[in-house]
C-alpha cells in the first residue's frame, strides 16, 4: 500500500520470492478488486486489504480474492499458474485454500464492525495496522502505538480471531513490538520496512567504523 514497488516490478519480484520457495505477500493499495485480482494473478500467496471497515467491504474483498462458490475471483492470470508451478486446473482446486486474504482493521468504524467482519466467510485472518489505529483512537493526536488504547484494541483484534479460527496479524515493525503482539496472540507480524534496514545497516555500519 505505502511501498514505492511499481505494477512493473512487482510480478518479478514475487516469482523470484516464489521461487526461493517462500510466499510472497502483497498489501494492495486499497481494497479494490482490480488490484486484489491483480495481485493474486501475479502468484501472491497472500494478500492484505487496507481500511477495510465493514462486513460488507470484507465481503467485498472477498469476494475479489476468492473463486465460487466462496467469491466471484475472475479467471485469467497465467502469470499465477507458471509462478505456482501447477497445472491449470490444479490451481483452481487449491486457489481459495492456498491464497490467504487479510483484511485491515485500523479504524474506530472497522473496531466498532469487528465481530461482524470477522464473521465473514472466506476470509483467512485479520491485520491491524497499528499506526492509522493509533491515530483513529486518538482524534489525529498521536503515533505512538504503545498507548494503552491501541494495546487493548489490538487484544481485542487478536481475541476475536481466536474465537472465529481467524490468523491474528499485524504491522509490528520493530522486535519489541514483534514480542508485544505475539504475546497479545498475533501469530503473523510484519517487520521492518526496506528503508528501516537500509538505515540500521548504514547505522550499524558506521558505528562499526567510527573511529574511538
Ligand atoms: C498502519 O500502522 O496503519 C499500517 O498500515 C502499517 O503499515
Ligand atoms: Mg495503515
Amino acid at each position: 500500500q505505502h511501498g514505492m514497488v511499481g505494477e512493473g516490478d512487482a510480478p518479478a519480484m514475487v516469482a523470484a520470492i516464489t521461487a526461493a520457495g517462500l510466499p510472497a505477500v502483497i498489501r494492495v493499495r486499497w481494497n479494490e478488486p482490480g488490484l486484489v485480482g491483480f495481485a493474486l494473478d501475479m502468484g501472491a500467496a497472500a494478500v492484505i486489504a487496507p481500511m477495510v471497515n465493514s462486513a460488507a467491504e470484507a465481503k467485498a474483498l472477498v469476494k475479489a480474492a476468492k473463486y465460487p462458490p466462496l467469491g466471484q475471483r475472475s479467471w485469467g492470470g497465467y502469470a499465477m499458474v507458471q509462478t505456482a508451478g501447477v497445472s491449470a486446473a490444479e490451481y483452481l482446486r487449491d486457489a481459495n485454500s492456498h491464497t490467504l486474504i487479510f483484511a485491515m482493521i485500523e479504524t474506530r468504524e472497522a473496531l466498532a464492525a469487528l465481530d461482524e467482519i470477522a464473521a465473514v466467510k472466506g476470509l483467512d485472518g485479520l491485520f491491524v495496522g497499528p499506526s492509522d489505529l493509533t491515530i483513529a483512537l486518538t482524534d489525529g493526536g498521536s503515533l505512538d502505538r504503545s498507548g494503552a488504547a491501541t494495546i487493548a484494541a489490538m487484544g481485542r483484534v487478536a481475541e476475536v480471531c481466536k474465537a472465529q479460527g481467524l490468523v491474528a496479524g499485524a504491522f509490528a515493525g520493530t522486535p519489541d513490538f514483534c514480542r508485544a503482539y505475539a504475546a497479545l496472540g498475533f501469530r503473523f507480524m510484519a517487520g521492518p520496512t526496506d528503508t528501516d534496514l537500509l538505515n540500521r545497516g548504514a547505522e550499524a555500519f558506521l558505528k562499526a567504523t567510527a573511529p574511538n
